[in-house]
């Protein structure tokens, strides 16, 4: 968490097109309607809303030659994403990321990397997100972000930000998983990522779970990167995202878990995504979005 007080800079990315199910573009304004730049006021920060990049539908989703959905575009916008929240870091402003789908870390992670080169992340997700333009089932770059961070995949989205400035797998842990796809439990094992999934979690409990999570994301680095999935939570909670999974975390193991982030003091980014007020009850997904900001910006020490 920034010291109270501080700057932070709201970014959405309404863009949708990484996802297999569309909607998730209407997230950042659903997230705002919630309500986060009054809660982050409350807390006592000094927000300033950096507006939305929106992505633009093309007329094919294919891009010549690969198998990535809207590969022109979600490089676009991505790249877009990289220079803004570098320009935010810049002028001292933590950036908060709004989505849209998963595939805007590619752009927020290159974005702090330029800041943070020894980064640490901690991914919530039901899924690993780790699949390349190889091993995707479905083409969509939604489950590729982690892949690309390291420096694998397509080189459209491997060279925004740079090519030298990647993550270090020592360095990242998933929280959450309970839906990996067999190329992505095998690059996982081949890189020795630590992945607490819900098995983890029920064994372990979230305190126990949290407390390793944030030594590796923390041993070495220059600051930890959230990157919280709103399908890391189980669907009761979470109607209105597009990829749900049984069995998720509850709503006080996700709270817990981001206010112990938070207590750490070394949170330099986050991002929230996945959120879908189109298939939501009541915008309740974008307003737990901003319950669980609250959370990881430190409103509980209130
Ligand atoms: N692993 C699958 C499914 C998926 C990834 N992320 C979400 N779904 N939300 C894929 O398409 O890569
Ligand atoms: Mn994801
Ligand atoms: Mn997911």
């Amino acid at each position: 968490k920034p010291s109270i007080n501080s700057k932070l800079a709201i970014i959405g990315v309404a863009i949708d097109l990484g996802a297999g199910t569309p909607g998730v573009s209407l997230g950042p304004a659903a997230i705002r309607f919630a309500g986060v730049t009054e809660r982050l006021s409350n807390i006592g920060y000094q927000v300033e809303d950096m507006g939305d990049i929106v992505a633009i539908k093309p007329v094919s989703p294919h891009t010549d030659g690969t198998n990535l959905k809207n590969l022109d575009e979600v490089a676009r916008v991505n790249n877009l994403l990289c220079e803004k929240v570098s320009t935010a870091m810049s002028a001292n402003l933590f950036p908060l990321v709004l989505g849209g789908d998963h595939s805007i870390a590619i752009g927020t992670i290159a974005g702090v990397l330029q800041h943070k080169s020894n980064l640490g992340v901690i991914w919530f997700d039901a899924h690993g997100d780790i699949n390349t333009d190889e091993t995707s089932p479905s083409g969509n770059i939604h489950g590729m972000p982690v892949a690309v961070s390291l420096g694998l995949g397509h080189d459209r989205l491997t060279s925004i930000g740079g090519t030298d400035k990647k993550l270090n797998t020592k360095n990242i842990v998933f929280i959450g998983c309970r839906d990996l796809d067999a190329g992505e439990r095998k690059i996982l094992k081949e890189l020795g990522i630590t992945v607490f999934t819900m098995h983890e979690i029920d064994r372990l409990g979230m305190t126990e779970v949290m407390t390793r999570a944030i030594e590796i994301a923390s041993n070495g680095t220059d600051g930890i990167h959230v990157s919280f999935d709103l399908d890391s939570m189980d669907p009761v909670f979470v109607q209105g995202t597009g990829t749900r999974v049984p069995g998720g975390l509850t709503y006080r193991e996700s709270h817990l878990a981001l206010e112990m982030i938070a207590q750490t003091e070394k949170v330099v980014s986050a991002e929230f995504v996945e959120v879908n007020p189109i298939i939501d009850h009541k915008n309740e997904t974008a307003k737990t979005a901003v319950a669980l900001i609250g959370s990881l910006m430190g409103e509980w020490l209130i």
